[in-house]
């Protein structure tokens, strides 16, 4: 059987980066990708509009100065196809393709006790042999496509936005209907609104969305960050989000109702997440976070000229940021144009598809394409998707009956020498993900080069630190609103998901901080087994 010291499931930017690193140790590696393409969910998620929500200057590697040197980013925040350019151009500079194999699937990942060896058999009936495995298989790696009542009877075209087609999907002159007012809704709107005769949008919770203010890098900005880079990621890896971003520390409840709006203000112009990492309290405060919701609202009614249509664009019964904040260009001005209309599904339930459209309880709105922007089986779904069996045959999905833990994010008792990459209890989606998989390849290859170095053979987190980790990280979300919404975060997008609150509140530098101090004191929490005598 094919051996490796290393396998890793997924090539996405956890994956490639965790091929580089482990390559410079001298470690045998392969990487095994379902996907034709390096890149990860920048490589599925090509829907119109598709753009990175966190500054292109921020959500690249880090790992190579002369990498981030000679790659030109045009756009403030970046477009997908230049993300995907971006990661065929690591893959090639960095001859990663060689060990990757792409359109192949992993089917299951078993551990052989007697052995202490991994076996890794994928979808093509090959079986690979290996000593470690990291599973970088992304936060928001499986679509979920909803139950629908009628769905398969409806005659026209179905797209997922998170399994769009390869070639472009032309809209012009048809009637669209879009399911779903999230981030990636939110991006895709405008785009097909420009090209469809009309676009009906079916809205079951109105989202917190903040302008992007993008627009082309100016060349004196993009020369003054590459200059300033050490510097600044030296700031993101201290901060809250893991971007260099100002987190300016104002506290809402502190100001008086103008300079409130002074900040709300400047934060809005600004852009994007800043108005959530503006303040202490927004995230700790309910009362605190009202008095940003209703400063969003204002936007929304200033923005739309119909009222009835601003007031079901007003998020409301769910604090700004408890679901993810979504980042748009021109998402609210999009429902002035006489081609867009919106349905609001919580006044007006749905009640199933039918073959040329969408009824609820008041009306049948017809359609020629269907477009899906429904979300994903979060942080959790690929990783169920793996028949993944660790010591005894257990199942991890046994395992995780009632919600996911994994020690730091990264192992679980009972599964060892298999590392997760952003996994369940990392801070990853609440943070800049791209520094949050630097962080975590970075740790999980000084991890395995300890091992090396002193004769280790198995790396096995304790029992109990995976569930301990699991409970503080829920408990801390819990101190806070984040957990106060029906988010992916907690699960609660997908019928039957334990309900846990799997991303880690605290802040990357918190997190990161103590992933290093676990590592200073001989990786405390873990068992470090040695290679047995020959
Ligand atoms: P999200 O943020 O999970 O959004 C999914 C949207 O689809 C959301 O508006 C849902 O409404 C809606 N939805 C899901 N199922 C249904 C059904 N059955 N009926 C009506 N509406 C439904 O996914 P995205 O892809 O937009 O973004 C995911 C992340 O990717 C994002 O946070 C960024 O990190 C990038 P709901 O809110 O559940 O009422």
């Amino acid at each position: 059987m094919n051996q490796r010291d290393v396998i890793i499931v997924g090539a996405g930017f956890g994956g490639m980066y965790m091929l580089h690193r482990v390559r410079a140790m001298g470690l045998s590696a392969q990487v095994i990708e379902a996907g034709s393409e390096v890149g990860g969910t920048w490589y599925w998620n090509r829907y119109p509009g598709a753009r990175c929500d966190i500054e292109s200057m921020s959500y690249s590697y880090s790992f190579s100065e002369e990498l981030q040197q000679e790659w030109n980013w045009p756009d403030r925040y970046a477009v997908q196809p230049d993300i995907l350019r971006y990661a065929k151009h690591v893959a090639d500079r960095f001859d990663l393709r060689r060990d990757i194999a792409f359109e192949t699937r992993v089917k299951s990942v078993v551990f052989d006790e007697a052995a202490r060896r991994w076996t890794v058999s994928t979808n093509k009936g090959e079986a690979l042999r290996a000593r470690h495995v990291v599973m970088a298989t992304g936060c928001l790696s499986v679509p979920k496509t909803p139950d629908l009542p009628g769905l398969e009877r409806f005659q026209g075209p179905v797209y997922h936005t998170a399994h769009w087609p390869p070639a472009d999907v032309d809209f012009t002159g048809r009637r669209v209907g879009i399911v779903g007012t999230g981030s990636s809704a939110i991006q895709a709107i405008p785009f097909i609104a420009r090209q469809a005769r009309h676009l009906t949008v079916f809205q079951r919770t109105a989202n917190y969305s903040i302008p992007a203010w993008n627009g082309p890098l100016r060349e004196e900005t993009r020369r003054e960050i590459k200059r300033n880079y050490p510097a600044l990621r030296r700031k993101s890896r201290a901060s809250y989000a893991g971007d260099y971003a100002d987190e300016y520390h104002l506290t809402i409840a502190k100001l008086t109702p103008s300079e409130r709006e002074l900040h709300f203000e400047r934060c809005w112009q600004l852009g994007g997440f800043n108005i959530q990492y503006a303040f202490t309290d927004i995230m700790e405060s309910a009362e605190a976070n009202e008095l940003a919701c209703e400063f969003v609202r204002r936007k929304i009614r200033a923005t739309v000229n119909d009222p009835a249509v601003a007031e079901r664009l007003c998020p409301k019964g769910h604090p700004l940021g408890a679901k993810r904040l979504c980042v748009d260009t021109g998402y609210y001005e999009t429902y002035n144009r006489p081609n867009v209309s919106l349905v609001d599904l919580k006044s007006d339930p749905l009640g199933t598809i039918t073959a040329t459209g969408l009824r609820t309880r008041s009306a049948d709105h017809d359609f020629d394409d269907l477009v899906l922007a429904t979300g994903f089986d979060a942080m959790t779904g690929a990783l169920a998707g793996i028949d993944i069996r660790g010591r005894g045959g257990q199942a991890l999905v046994e395992r995780w009956r009632d919600g996911p833990a994994a020690y730091l994010g990264l192992a679980v008792a009972g599964f060892p020498n298999m590392f997760i990459i952003t996994g369940p209890g990392s801070p990853s989606v609440l943070a800049n993900v791209l520094l949050a998989c630097e962080q975590n390849v970075e740790w999980v290859g000084d991890l395995l080069g300890y091992a090396e170095r002193l004769g280790i053979e198995l790396i096995e987190a304790e029992p109990g630190t995976d569930s301990d980790w699991a409970r503080k990280v829920s408990e801390a979300a819990d101190r806070t609103l984040y957990s106060k919404a029906n988010s992916w975060y907690l699960g609660a997008n997908v019928p039957g998901k334990p309900r846990v609150f799997m991303p880690y509140v605290e802040g990357f530098c918190v997190y990161a901080a103590k992933c290093d101090s676990v590592a200073a004191d001989g990786y405390t929490g873990f068992r470090l087994i040695p290679a047995r005598p020959n």
